[in-house]
């Protein structure tokens, strides 16, 4: 059989190994010297043996210094948990030694009527879909501080790729209410995703807020994507992607993905986690054994901070330092809030069933972000019982006249469904699919009272598709001012 002659090593790796390495601690205890290693010069007449490297030279590991100890290890700060970065306690007062951000009376005003916001409009939209008004929604009871917290950290042209609990951050943005609202309702004034989403899949390009998509963690190796793409063009410099995900979502394939793939290829990245202490009815605890979705970012090889994700401030000052830290070393960071999921997880959820009701009762009294915020205005004599009423009771008025109006409104119509998905001309499985429902409307939607019913509320009831091409809303007869002509 041939031998193949060594292949001389590459001039990089034999160069580092013909370089004096340093020299591990020589021990100075008798105890330490076994035969036929002793140091000392008297002991044997032979040469020295060259001494081991101290530092590993394969490519899995090139830093790591060689050891004699057998040593296994499972956790980043050895036995502690990694620490929570705080700027005020329960009540609002700020912990010694912490550093409020110098941001300003009107600042620290609107990030809480903008935190205050959320509340009031979930309310209004949780029990609009107990109503029968809506179909679906999501709150964010409980997590204002982390999400409105973060939003106001970042500008307002870096890229968000959020999960779905993070409506906050397009109001901090100014997301109007009636877009809100025309989302929810799926009605015709829902520019962005024209009523084909479901309530709380919210997009809007001019607010950078990249499209919901429910799938978890689809978002994550998404946003690793966009902070490449940033990194590579020179008019986005500046700018970064955001993305949000639960530590529920981060025991999916696409988190590690995203990760490994953020911190090789780089680019400004924010990696924010919710961790709410809940997916669904799985608690965090079932959720992984480890310390947390912080101890997996130095597994990466990035930057990291848990943070008190009820403390508005503690995460305006992280994610303003991940936003600092990113950019500067075109590398992602990543940001662990610890918070708590007051709500159900969703409409279809009953929490009550997996965990116990005076549980979240006292969360609310004992950890409360909004409460923590409105004592620190207070503190300061920024805020008042009065302007508390007052804010109530307008953010109400304006999220009912804005419901009222998307509630009167029609869907878009109905044909609508079956569009936009392909460019060019329509496929065959969409021409049968309109067919298809063209032949059950014809057969029940002016009979069956349930489906006369829905029929009225998209506009031009059905006859797109029944009567392509008359009343000027058939398929294919207007342009869509967003498709590129
Ligand atoms: C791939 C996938 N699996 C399961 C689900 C169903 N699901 C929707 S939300 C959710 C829990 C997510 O929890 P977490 O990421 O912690 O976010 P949170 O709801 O707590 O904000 C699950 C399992 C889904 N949407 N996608
Ligand atoms: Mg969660």
């Amino acid at each position: 059989m041939l031998r193949r002659a060594p292949r001389p090593l590459r001039p990089r790796l034999a160069a580092r190994l013909c370089q004096p390495q340093p020299q591990p601690p020589r021990r100075t205890s008798s105890t330490s010297t076994t035969p036929g290693t002793s140091t000392s010069p008297t002991a044997t007449h032979r040469p020295h043996p060259p001494s081991p490297p101290a530092h590993g030279h394969l490519p899995g590991a090139p830093r790591s210094a060689l050891t004699t100890e057998l040593h296994f290890f499972n956790s980043v700060l050895e036995g502690q948990q990694i620490p929570t970065y705080r700027v005020v306690d329960g009540n609002g007062d700020v912990v010694q030694g912490a550093e409020v951000p110098d941001v300003g009376r009107e600042f620290a005003r609107r990030l809480y009527e903008t935190m205050m916001m959320l509340p009031s409009l979930d309310t209004v939209l949780y029990s609009a879909q107990r109503h029968g008004s809506i179909s679906f929604y999501m709150t964010t009871h409980g997590e204002e501080a982390s999400v409105v917290g973060s939003a106001a950290a970042l500008e307002p042209t870096d890229e968000v790729l959020g999960q779905y609990r993070e409506l906050g951050v397009l109001l901090w943005r100014g997301y109007p209410l009636s877009s809100i609202m025309a989302q929810v309702f799926s009605s015709t004034d829902d520019s962005a995703t024209k009523g084909r989403q479901m309530p709380v899949h919210f997009g809007s390009p001019p607010h950078h807020f990249h499209t919901i998509s429910s799938p978890l963690a689809t978002q994550i190796p998404q946003a690793a994507g966009v902070a490449y793409a940033l990194k590579r063009d020179p008019a986005r410099r500046g700018s970064v992607a955001v993305c949000y995900f639960g530590e529920g979502a981060a025991s999916e394939g696409d988190f590690h993905a995203g990760l490994g793939m953020a911190s090789v290829l780089g680019g400004p990245c924010i990696f924010f986690c919710r961790n709410n202490g809940f997916a669904i009815s799985t608690p965090a605890a079932e959720q992984y054994a480890g310390d947390g979705i912080a101890a997996r970012g130095p597994g990466y090889g990035v930057y990291t901070i848990r943070v008190d994700g009820n403390d508005a401030w503690a995460v305006y000052n992280a994610v303003k330092e991940a936003r600092r830290l990113t950019l500067e070393n075109q590398k992602p960071v990543l940001v662990e809030a610890m918070t708590y999921r007051v709500g159900h997880h969703s409409t279809s959820d009953d929490s009550y069933a997996y965990r116990a009701k005076q549980e979240v009762e006292d969360w609310k009294r004992v950890d409360n972000p909004l409460f923590r915020l409105r004592k620190y205005l207070e503190a300061r004599g920024w805020w008042s019982a009065e302007e508390e009423s007052a804010l109530r009771l307008s953010q109400r008025k304006e999220i009912m006249a804005a419901f009222q109006h998307a509630e009167a409104r029609p869907k878009p119509p109905l044909g609508e469904m079956l569009r936009d998905v392909w460019g060019g001309e329509e496929p065959w499985m969409l021409r049968e699919q309109r067919e298809e429902l063209r032949g059950l409307l014809g057969k029940y939607g002016a009979v069956w009272e349930p489906w006369r019913r829905e029929l009225a509320r998209f506009e031009g009831g059905g006859r797109d598709v029944m009567h392509p091409g008359a009343e000027g809303v058939g398929v294919g007869v207007e342009e869509d001012p967003d498709e590129p002509q």
